[in-house]
Formats: structure tokens, C-alpha cells, sequence
């Protein structure tokens, strides 16, 4: 079987894909059309020449740009299934969704509106392709733990739909340790807790996340490799890393795909995974994600079958609603 098809065949979950950066140029024009929202850019072909990114903060500029064309419930459903649609061509059969309600109540639309269009996406893509999955709201690392705690009291009525929390946008400066509050309010809420940690934020930040936030699994954590006695840790508790090797090279975290410590994490032990961050600025949802990252590390089938046995076992979906697969 080539790779392509061995790849697409793994029954996978998806445990790090922020929705809002699924959002494609020639749905975020359709959408901007729609609802009479102005872009910085004149046309498709020249906002994909615009991802260019030198960094997290010079990509995060334009995500958000473009997060301003989703306004209405239906918005938010048109996104989440044509996101689930690429994702059940890819293998995935379980997903966790990031959204960041932020973005949408900074520009006036109710968090319910996102929370609904999303839902009923969820729910379409379980009757279309039988994919399961789960929201994570994250909050903006940016902004205040005030203005998280406001956020959090406007997702109270939601919060049989929302299953976990996480902490996303500008790493650097903005420590874990801003949002220790926040996040025990979320533990006593029941949710479960992730954050984006040691992506661009230096290794301190991950033993932060554990420590402070008392997270259930690192989102990108590239960066443990410069802690030994970090790394060890990791292994020790096999706390899962999302990693998302196409996003680390298009926000230069690494050079290229062929430097990647990916396969050096995998081999000393930690429990990682593949992920595709925000696929419609980073060039590839899932599989592309394995395909292109088997290829330039040498990664065996065996080390792939890993990866996607890891992402299933690291999934919030409780052990007594698996299905065979999960
Ligand atoms: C993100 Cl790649 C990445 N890192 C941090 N926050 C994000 N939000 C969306 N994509
Ligand atoms: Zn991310």
C-alpha cells in the first residue's frame, strides 16, 4: 500500500485543530460577501500569497483578519463540517475542536451562536461519517484573566456542550501561571484542561501548564527537548504532546520538516501525536500533516500506527464510550 493510502487508512483522532484557522480563502470570501464584511485582502490568490509567516504573532495578525468574516450560526456550521468532511477523507474518526469565542464576542456576535453552529456540526458529521468529537474553548493568552473569567460566565449556560479548556494565541510573555485562577475554576467546573505551551514559549512554561494549570496534555511542547528532566517527566506520566510539525515550520519554530525533533521525541519515549493546527494557513489538514513529516523524517509504519494508536488513547471520549476503533 503507498503511503498515502496507509496513512488515510489509520483510524486517527485530532486532538489540536483551532477551527476558526480551517477557515479556507475561498469560504472566508464567500462568507465576507455574504454578510458584508471587509478583508485586507482584494482576492483568494492574494490572501494565500500573503501566509507567509515569520512568526506566531505575524500569523496570528491575519488569522484573526479572517476569523472576522464568520458572523451567523450558519457561519460557524458551513466551517466545522467542510472541516469534517476533509477530516473523514484524512482517517480521522474522533476530533476535539478548538474555537477561540474571544475573536467573535470582541466583534459582537454571542458566544451562543458560535457554540450552536459548531454543535450542529458535530452532530451532522456523527450521522454523515460517524467521526465523534468534542469543543475546547480556548482562551486568548493575550488578553486579561478578567476578561477569561467573563468569557468563561458567558460559556456557563453552554457547558454541557463544551467539554474542555484551553490557552491559545501570543506564547511568549503571557506564562500559564496569568490564568492559575481561571483554570481551577475550570477543574471545579469539571472540565477538562489542555494548553498551548512551549511552542514558541521556552520549556519553563510546560512545567508551568502541569504545575500551575494541571493540564491533561501539552499542546505543541517541541520545545521540552531543551529540559532533560523535563522530557524524562513526559515519558514518566505519558502526558500526550499535539504536536503539529506543518504549523512549527510554517511559524519557523523549525527550519524545515527534515529537522523536526518529532521523531527524536517519539523515540525517547513520549507519548506524541500528529495534528494540523490551522490547515487552511499552514498547507495541509491531517494526513498531509503524517505524509509529509513520514517522509522527511524516515518514520516507519510501525512509528505511524503508534502516532495514531496515541491520539486515540490520549482522546477525551471517557473508556466506557469507545467505540472498537477509539
Ligand atoms: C495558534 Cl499555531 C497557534 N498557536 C497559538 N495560538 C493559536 N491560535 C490559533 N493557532
Ligand atoms: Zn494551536
Amino acid at each position: 500500500m503507498d503511503l498515502e493510502h496507509f496513512v488515510c487508512s489509520l483510524p486517527k483522532a485530532e486532538l489540536h485543530v483551532h477551527i476558526e484557522g480551517t477557515l479556507e480563502p475561498e469560504m472566508m470570501f464567500e462568507l465576507a460577501r455574504r454578510n458584508g464584511v471587509a478583508l485586507p485582502w482584494k482576492s483568494v490568490e492574494e490572501t494565500r500569497a500573503a501566509y507567509a509567516f515569520t512568526d506566531l504573532q505575524s500569523f496570528l495578525d491575519l488569522y484573526y483578519a479572517g476569523a472576522a468574516a464568520l458572523i451567523h450560526e450558519r457561519d460557524f456550521f458551513e466551517l466545522a463540517l467542510a472541516y469534517f468532511e476533509r477530516a473523514h477523507a484524512d482517517g480521522v474518526v474522533h476530533a476535539e475542536l478548538f474555537f477561540d469565542p474571544q475573536t467573535h464576542t470582541a466583534r459582537g456576535v454571542a458566544f451562543a451562536t458560535v457554540v450552536d453552529g459548531l454543535e450542529r456540526a458535530c452532530a451532522e458529521a456523527q450521522v454523515r461519517w460517524g467521526i465523534s468529537s468534542r469543543l475546547i474553548l480556548c482562551f486568548l493568552r493575550h488578553l486579561s484573566e478578567d476578561e477569561g473569567f467573563a468569557t468563561l460566565e458567558q460559556a456557563l449556560p453552554q457547558l454541557a456542550r463544551i467539554h474542555g479548556v484551553g490557552l491559545d494565541s501570543s506564547e511568549r510573555g503571557h506564562p500559564p501561571a496569568k490564568f492559575a485562577r481561571l483554570f481551577a475554576r475550570c477543574r471545579e467546573l469539571g472540565l477538562h484542561i489542555v494548553a498551548h505551551a512551549g511552542e514558541e514559549g521556552p520549556p519553563a512554561y510546560i512545567v508551568d501548564a502541569l504545575d500551575v494549570l494541571k493540564v491533561e496534555r501539552i499542546d505543541h511542547g517541541v520545545r521540552c527537548a531543551e529540559d532533560p528532566a523535563l522530557v524524562e517527566r513526559l515519558v514518566r506520566e505519558q502526558v500526550a504532546l499535539t504536536v503539529c510539525p506543518l504549523s512549527n515550520v510554517k511559524l519557523c519554530v523549525f527550519p524545515d520538516l527534515a529537522q523536526h525533533n518529532l521523531k527524536r521525541l517519539l523515540e525517547a519515549g513520549l507519548k506524541v501525536t500528529i495534528n494540523s493546527d490551522d490547515p487552511a494557513y499552514f498547507g495541509g489538514y491531517i494526513a498531509r500533516n503524517f505524509i509529509d513529516t513520514a517522509r522527511a523524517l524516515g518514520l516507519s509504519r510501525a512509528q505511524l500506527k503508534r502516532i495514531a494508536r496515541n491520539s486515540l488513547e490520549a482522546s477525551f471520549v471517557p473508556e466506557s464510550l469507545r467505540t472498537p476503533w477509539l
